[in-house]
């Protein structure tokens, strides 16, 4: 019986422990602005323990050749907001691959680069809109 009722609620905690990457339609500002996107340090093999690290918010119509101070090669995880698209490039300003994203990038490994390369700590521009 003890164990049974173990079984059932344990799955759920963890997911509710570590569930990290916030909703397309949840993006926030702590101002209670809506964000464009949201950038994040790391990533997780787990899904459910993406988006972790420290974040850089892109407000709409944000655009930065060069990315803020600290955030060149560092960006794992994203996710952007409903009716938003970041643009984002590999080499500043605004050179190198392109790449166009909308919704929740729990891996930018796994996001290709050119024949051979990932995405993952590649982002250097970004160019965030919303409708
Ligand atoms: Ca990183």
């Amino acid at each position: 019986m003890e164990l049974t009722r173990c079984l059932l609620i344990f799955p759920f905690l963890l997911v509710a422990a570590f569930a990290q990457c916030p909703a397309s339609n949840q993006l926030k500002s702590e101002s209670g602005e809506k964000v464009c996107a949201r950038m994040f340090e790391h990533s997780s093999y787990y899904y459910d323990q993406s988006c972790t690290g420290k974040y850089l918010d892109a407000m709409n119509g944000d655009d930065f050749p060069f990315i803020p101070l600290g955030w060149n090669n560092r960006i794992s995880s994203l996710v952007v907001s409903n009716r938003c698209e970041l643009l984002v490039w590999s080499i500043s300003p605004k050179r190198g691959s392109k790449r166009r994203f909308t919704g929740v990038v729990y891996h930018l490994k796994e996001v290709q680069k050119g024949l051979f390369g990932n995405w993952n700590d590649s982002i250097s521009s970004y160019y965030c809109t919303c409708k």
